[in-house]
């Protein structure tokens, strides 16, 4: 199935699904070398106007936080939507759990919200992620509304489409219009406990790594469809070690059934923005410099204060 069938000005004569498909994994604010990532590809002018034609591009979310223009990001985002929809394409984006951080801190920055040991805010977790004030205080009701909007999940061409590495989103459903619906509802009319819960969840990580990786995607594959899981969310260099300004592509691992896109672009790796199926097979990594699973439990949520 293809979201993005309905896209306007595609009718009849072009088959959508034949149209080139981009995802883009975390940005974090680094605006600079988003649009230089994706004019490489030509999906936007030197201006950053829109010019991928009928190209199908998705962000995978976690668009502010930890880098200077988390807001400009949001608003690039929110252009290219209309215009790429306009030139018959589509350029759509997935919430991650720093969107939800965002709304968090935007409608209930002071309100306590639970953590192991007490409470906290969400403002104190914000900060504590990166998060940036002038970015809140350029962050409008328009963008709030329009984030508030977006789904979490999406399966495009056999690709399942999600922010974090993670199966939490079965939380929410057991199918993709299930989920995004309940999420979408949810953040109609947020409520603080309800946001900060998908907020959690949406930090989990690690589900495909290690021995119980292959069959912990191929499940989630099952349920909610996709031949392959494309995320974000977890640094390519937290899994494998690597020195994050030697990523130069994608990371294919869990039996080949896994993408992830996520650069570590504030750790000094690359705005990561692949073409799919990726034609070009990346460089075989460096091998892991310590055991997967010994590198995955270091950021666990519950023993390290940092949310990706
Ligand atoms: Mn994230």
């Amino acid at each position: 199935m293809s979201i993005a069938s309905g896209a306007p000005g595609t009718g009849g004569a072009v088959d959508v699904e034949d149209a080139p498909l981009y995802v883009v994994g975390d940005v974090h604010g680094h605006l600079d070398e988003l649009e230089a990532a994706l004019r490489e590809q030509g999906l936007i002018d030197e201006e950053a106007r829109w010019s991928g034609g009928a190209a199908r591009l998705w962000f995978l979310g976690d668009f502010t936080d930890r880098g200077p223009d988390g807001i400009g990001v949001v608003e690039l985002a929110m252009r290219l939507a209309e215009e790429a929809s306009a030139d018959g394409g589509s350029s759509r984006m997935l919430l991650g759990n720093h969107e939800i951080l965002l709304l968090g801190v935007y409608f209930f920055g002071d309100h306590p919200v639970p953590v192991a040991g007490g409470a906290t805010t969400f403002r104190e977790i914000w900060l504590r992620n990166g998060g940036l004030q002038w970015d809140l205080d350029r962050f409008t009701d328009a963008q709030a509304q329009w984030l508030a909007s977006q789904p979490v999940a999406a399966v495009v061409d056999g690709y399942l489409l999600i922010h974090s590495d993670s199966n939490a989103y079965l939380e929410y459903g057991s199918t993709i219009e299930d989920i995004d619906g309940e999420i979408a509802e949810m953040l109609r009319d947020p409520e603080p406990l309800p946001c900060w819960d998908l907020f959690r969840n949406l930090t989990r990580r690690g589900a495909f790594m290690g021995e119980a990786g292959a069959n912990a995607a191929a499940d989630l594959l099952g349920e909610l469809g996709g031949r392959h899981i494309v995320h974000g969310h977890t640094p390519i260099p937290y899994q494998t070690g690597e020195d994050p300004s030697t990523i130069n592509g994608p990371r294919v691992y869990a039996d080949g059934q896994v993408i992830n896109l996520d650069g570590g672009i504030y750790l000094g790796g690359p705005c990561l923005v692949a073409r799919l199926p990726l034609t070009e097979r990346p460089p075989a990594p460096a091998p892991p410099t310590a055991d997967e699973e010994t590198i995955g439990m270091v950021y666990d949520i519950d023993e390290d204060p940092e949310y990706d």
